[in-house]
């Protein structure tokens, strides 16, 4: 009997443990980060837990967030509309792609990193992505 008891203890606690590991991260959308660079997702790059919910917020204006086609860990997709925070559940280990579309081209791309060991150089093999972005991505993809 007290097996079956400590059993689901154990059950319970670990299930409140991952409730209380599942993080809120939010990332600002600014014309000017705090390091003088010029339309960036700050922070770019984004490390998070499976589970975590990452929320893009429009705290200048004129931004936006979406996934990038082919660069997400776990398959999935969203899209913010400009001047609204989005938010994005991970729910795989690796790497994502964030983009704000109206500012691709100035290199405005962030990337979440979810877990230990990453494939960086699947992540950006074949990839359509500007000059800027990629030179971005491979200064985020240096920090992992
Ligand atoms: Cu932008």
């Amino acid at each position: 009997m007290n097996k079956i008891f400590m059993g689901v203890g154990i059950m319970v606690l670990s299930l409140l443990a991952s409730f209380a590991s599942a993080a809120e991260i939010e990332v600002k959308m600014l014309n000017k980060g705090s390091d003088g660079e010029k339309m960036v997702f700050e922070p770019s790059l984004i490390r998070a837990n499976v589970g975590d919910t990452v929320t893009f917020l429009p705290t200048d204006k004129g931004h936006m967030a979406a996934s990038m086609k082919g660069m997400m860990a776990d398959g999935g997709k969203f899209k913010g509309k400009t001047n609204k925070p989005v938010s994005y559940v991970v729910t795989a280990e690796g790497l994502y792609g964030v983009k704000c579309t109206p500012h691709m081209a100035n290199g405005m791309v962030a990337v979440i990193a979810v877990g230990d060991s990453f494939d960086t150089e699947a992540f950006l093999k074949g990839k359509k992505v500007s000059k800027k972005a990629k030179a971005r991505f491979e200064i985020i993809l240096g920090e992992l």
